[in-house]
């Protein structure tokens, strides 16, 4: 039975990680920090043969203890603060997490190390963010980064680092460079499902109307269902590698609020949307649309939900979990 460390188990990908790993017949452990984390029974419910180690990206030796403990065959740095706008408010405990966080994890596992016939794969979640002020469309994996945020920045750190552990040790290391991925477990503070969870509370009567920021922003979207997929992909190739895991579209977000607006049976959706300087960024990405064909031909991945279902889906799911909070508090 092969093991699996999953930083970042009670975030979207995490989540969606654990069930597919454990699915493949892995035994699953996932890294949980905080004296009493919230979402840790939530991520054992959900899968219950998931098993939580302790530790903290910030902090090496809780993670050289949790690799000993754990002994993987995989690890899958999943964890970071992923949040692009509350990055420029903190953008030092970004540069720890995001970007050091990948450093601390390399170093636990250079230090434990795996057997000789068994070294540990490495997973880094790299991101389109990397590619910022984009130099070319769409983006591959020889496109040239221009990070426009602190979070950004540190992503390219940890992109780099996990290059130079796999020409400096001889690491098994891959990154997906992935573009946006959403779906029904998104955290409430991204564009896609603010707007979805709004949208079903205004067809509830929960709220009138959904305060937003840039919306000509254009993104990549795709569903974290078949992304974690890509990322198993990855370590399981004779060599490492990096790849851009994407859709190959692009969207911006009022085509998003027309589609997601629509799923609701409501064709208006300007008489709905407020805007506001407050969820603008001092600067912003404004193009993603990310060239996948590496990761096709090489991984024989490609995304298997269309961005409308992806939108439909997280809408019908935020009605029904709007729906059952709004009949608990009656
Ligand atoms: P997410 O939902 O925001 O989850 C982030 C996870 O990181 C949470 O489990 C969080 O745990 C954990 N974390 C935060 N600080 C930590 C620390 N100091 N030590 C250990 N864990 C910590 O993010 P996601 O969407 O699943 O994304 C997964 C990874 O892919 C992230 O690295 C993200 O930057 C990257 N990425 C995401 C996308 C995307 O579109 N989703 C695209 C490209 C790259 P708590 O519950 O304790 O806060
Ligand atoms: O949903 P977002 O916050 O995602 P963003 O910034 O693209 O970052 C996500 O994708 C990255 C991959 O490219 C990941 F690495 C990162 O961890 C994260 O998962 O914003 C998308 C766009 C932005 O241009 C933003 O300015 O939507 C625009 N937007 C407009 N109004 C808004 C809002 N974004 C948010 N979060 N909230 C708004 O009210």
């Amino acid at each position: 039975m092969k093991r699996a460390l999953i930083t970042g188990i009670t975030g979207q990908d995490g989540r969606h990680m654990s069930e597919f790993l454990t699915g493949k017949g892995y035994q699953v452990f996932g890294l949980v920090r905080g004296q009493a984390n919230p979402k840790a029974k939530l991520v054992l419910d959900e899968n219950p043969a998931l098993e939580l180690v302790e530790g903290d990206l910030r902090d090496l030796s809780s993670l050289i203890a949790a690799v000993e403990q754990v002994q993987p065959d995989e690890v899958y740095n999943l964890g970071a603060m992923s949040f692009v706008a509350l990055s420029f408010r903190q953008p030092e405990l970004t540069a720890d997490i995001t970007g050091l966080g990948v450093l601390r994890m390399l170093e636990a596992i250079r230090i434990v190390g795996g057997t000789e016939h068994n070294p540990v794969r490495f997973y880094q979640a790299s991101s389109s963010e990397m590619f910022g002020k984009v130099r070319e469309t769409p983006q591959h994996e020889g496109t040239a980064f221009h990070p426009r945020s602190p979070y950004g920045v540190a992503k390219v750190f940890g992109h780099h680092m996990t290059i130079n552990y796999r020409e400096s040790y001889n690491l098994h290391a891959s990154s997906g460079i992935c573009f946006n991925h959403e779906g029904p477990r998104r955290g409430l503070e991204f564009v896609t499902r603010k707007i979805t969870n709004g949208i079903a509370r205004i067809k509830l009567g929960l709220q009138d109307s959904i305060t937003l920021g840039n919306l000509d922003a254009a993104r990549d979207w795709g569903f974290a269902g078949d992304f974690v997929e890509a990322m198993w992909s990855m370590l399981q190739q004779d060599e490492p590698d990096d790849f851009v895991i994407a859709t190959g579209e692009t969207h911006t977000v009022k085509e998003l609020l027309d589609v997601a607006f629509q799923c609701a049976g409501y064709d208006d959706w300007e008489r709905f949307v407020r805007q506001d300087p407050r969820f603008e960024r001092p600067a912003d990405v404004e193009l993603l649309m990310g060239d996948a064909s590496k990761a096709n031909a090489k991984l024989g991945w490609k995304p298997k939900v269309a961005f409308d279902e992806l939108v439909s889906m997280m809408y019908e799911s935020d009605l029904i979990e709007e729906t059952k909070k709004a009949e608990l508090e009656r």
